[in-house]
């Protein structure tokens, strides 16, 4: 899943992608690299990032999944806590909808379930504007993750959105230390027993920048070790800025995988 970020101020490429063109070329060069998704977001965000209007979100959004929808043939995600952002952007061809706060906000459960699309469920703790500043939990941090997406999941369900079309993700950065961040990515295969497809996203996240001491332009090194873990661990969609080299990264680690499958 290539990340296409229309926000001016998101925090690794900021501001690069905000006009139309820009945003084509950048989606046409991660499909040619291999995303077989391209993720569109209009609200960041990263840690400490103020909320968006409805309007300001959806002219962001809507001339961009319009015209990848014309232009491509590849499965649009768009990045949305918004009901009214999910259905706009359903009726004009978007084929996913990923939702940091896991529909949690107020008619996202049955705006989602109106669309018919798949949804990815993420764990947060907190809003993107306070989710950093000391976040502690009660319980493991797995534990904590597993308990929110379950009764996600539940409250779903309730309302007929059935979990054939459901996909989790961990939540790595959103209201977690490093320390939390690394002790989820190593017990992540304790979310897959949710037995769900898992969309994972670490690309250039400041957990790199702390373990490496490294800038945001210096994190792909970082990012290729996280997501061949991710892989091992059970990932399913890897959401990144990076396409070609992680798609690499992939294949090796699933070579490796295969030929351990093929002879145990
Ligand atoms: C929008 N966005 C930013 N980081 C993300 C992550 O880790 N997962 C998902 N699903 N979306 C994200």
């Amino acid at each position: 899943m290539g990340i296409l970020n229309v926000t001016p101020d998101s925090f690794s490429d900021g501001g690069c992608h905000i006009l139309l063109d820009d945003a084509m070329r950048h989606a046409e060069r991660m499909l040619a690299e291999g995303a077989a998704i391209i993720d569109v977001g209009g609200e960041s965000t990263r840690p400490g990032a103020q909320p968006v209007s409805t309007q300001q979100e959806l002219d962001r959004v809507a001339p961009v999944v319009e015209r990848l929808i014309c232009e491509f043939d590849a499965l649009v995600s768009v990045d949305t806590s918004c009901p009214t952002v999910m259905r706009e952007t359903a009726a004009l061809g978007a084929g996913m909808i990923n939702d940091v706060r896991a529909l949690q906000r107020e008619g996202a459960i049955e705006a989602a379930l109106g669309t018919g699309l798949p949804v990815c469920l993420m764990h947060i703790q907190g809003e993107p504007q306070d989710m950093q500043q000391s976040p502690r939990y009660d319980a493991p941090i797995e534990e904590a993750v597993i308990d929110f997406l379950e009764a996600r999941v539940t409250a779903c369900e309730a309302v007929g959105l059935r979990r054939e079309r459901l996909l989790l993700d961990p939540g790595f950065g959103f209201g977690k230390t490093v320390e939390h961040n690394l002790r989820l990515l190593n017990r992540m295969d304790r979310v897959t027993r949710l037995n769900l497809p898992l969309l994972v996203g670490m690309s250039r996240k400041s957990m790199i920048g702390k373990v490496l001491g490294r800038p945001v332009e210096e994190r792909l090194p970082g990012g290729l070790a996280l997501a061949s873990l991710a892989v091992e661990r059970g990932a399913r969609i890897l959401r990144v800025h990076d396409v070609g080299p992680v798609l690499d990264a992939v294949n090796m680690t699933w070579a490796v995988l295969r030929e351990g499958c093929e002879h145990d």
